[in-house]
């Protein structure tokens, strides 16, 4: 039995480098718990070109900690390529961790698994011309960087702007049982071409509205089959959240809702502050405060007050009083997440219009 696992766009920085480095030693950690062969870096390993360069020798470091048995392969991603120039991504070393940037593709036989490693390109139109050798006894596995087509039509979202195209025909042609995928941050496996094609997700959270668990794909291979895969959750890559804090008449009472206790050190939290508000200068004490009291305790916290808006006098209004408190009693009693979204959304409408009317601007 054979074992590898599987990570994506981990996106090392420099603005970001410790907490790139945590989640670096985690998945190493998860190579030796779990007495893997081989690891796969399926793309964007660095965040751009300059951080590769800079960071690399670090990165060797940290790499040097895999267990002795494991080979490490990673493709270059599209992000290896930003700020680049022409500058050679060839003379880049990693290391324990081959770097593999033959073109098309670059093989490799490791303890009995035939890698099919194909650096990211602008355009993988010309697969029909490579030359595949024919299949042997071994396991075959393609690891690709970029949007599987079709996936523009399934609902995923984009994580890129750009996006390049890959035919799941490839998978066929190459023979692979499994397809080691990067590019895509949120996680997906479809049986494609009989292979298994999977993105396991960015290996750390790299932006918002990545709200789910990060994590790698463990992968078992017996004779030529593809016995078992696995998701393994990187706790050290935290989540995204985002939350909503409805501000009412006591602005101060927002922070009695915050539990600060469901937060992990290690994720990036939203807090949208919505409604009305007397003063600008109340606002950013408020904003002040959730910032004393949360932000120690996660690796990044931003407030976002867009939706909070400074309207004086607006706490005596009887319109406003007698909304809010119909709203409250709702809110109470809201059972479902689905209910609360359209709850606040209600609310923030509820309070634009008001504010509006108060205004004279209809
Ligand atoms: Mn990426």
């Amino acid at each position: 039995m054979r074992k590898a696992i599987h990570a994506a766009d981990l996106h090392v920085s420099r603005s970001e480098q410790q907490y790139s480095f945590a989640v670096f030693d985690e998945l190493i950690e998860l190579c030796r718990r779990n007495e893997v062969d081989l690891l796969l870096l399926a793309g964007d390993l660095f965040d751009s070109y300059p951080d590769a360069v800079a960071l690399a020798p670090e990165l060797r470091e940290h790499a040097a900690a895999l267990p002795e048995a494991c080979r490490a392969v990673a493709i270059p991603g599209n992000h290896e390529e930003l700020l680049r120039g022409e500058e050679p991504l060839e003379t880049i070393d990693l290391g324990r961790i081959a770097w593999a940037t033959g073109s098309p593709f670059q093989r490799y036989t490791v303890c009995g698994i035939d890698l099919f490693a194909v650096p990211f390109r602008s355009s993988y139109a010309d697969y029909l011309t490579w030359e595949i050798p024919a299949a042997g006894e071994d396991p075959r596995i393609v690891m690709m960087h970029g949007t599987l087509a079709g996936m523009w039509f399934s609902g995923l979202e984009e994580t890129e702007e750009s996006t390049v195209a890959i035919d799941p025909d490839v998978f066929g042609r190459i023979g692979a049982s499994y397809a080691a995928l990067g590019h895509i941050h949120s996680a997906h496996t479809e049986e494609l071409e009989g292979c298994t094609a999977c993105y396991p997700g960015s290996a750390r959270v790299w932006r918002r509205g990545e709200n789910d668990l990060r994590a790698v794909q463990l992968l078992e291979f017996q004779g030529t089959a593809l016995t078992r895969h696995e998701r393994l959750t990187l706790t050290s890559a935290g989540r995204y959240r985002h939350l909503e804090l409805p501000v009412g008449i006591d602005p101060g009472k927002v922070l009695t809702h915050v539990d600060e206790h469901v937060f992990d050190s290690a994720d990036f939290v939203e807090l949208a502050l919505s409604g009305l508000i007397e003063t600008q200068a109340q606002s950013a004490q408020l904003v002040r405060k959730l910032q004393h009291r949360l932000g120690p305790r996660v690796r990044r916290l931003e407030i976002d007050t867009e939706h909070l808006e400074p309207l004086s006098g607006f706490a005596a209004l009887p319109l406003a009083r007698h909304f809010l408190e119909h709203w409250n009693r709702r809110w109470q009693h809201a059972a479902s997440p689905r209910e609360k979204d359209l709850l606040l959304e209600a609310r923030r409408n509820a309070l634009t219009k008001i504010k509006h009317r108060v205004e004279g601007r209809r």
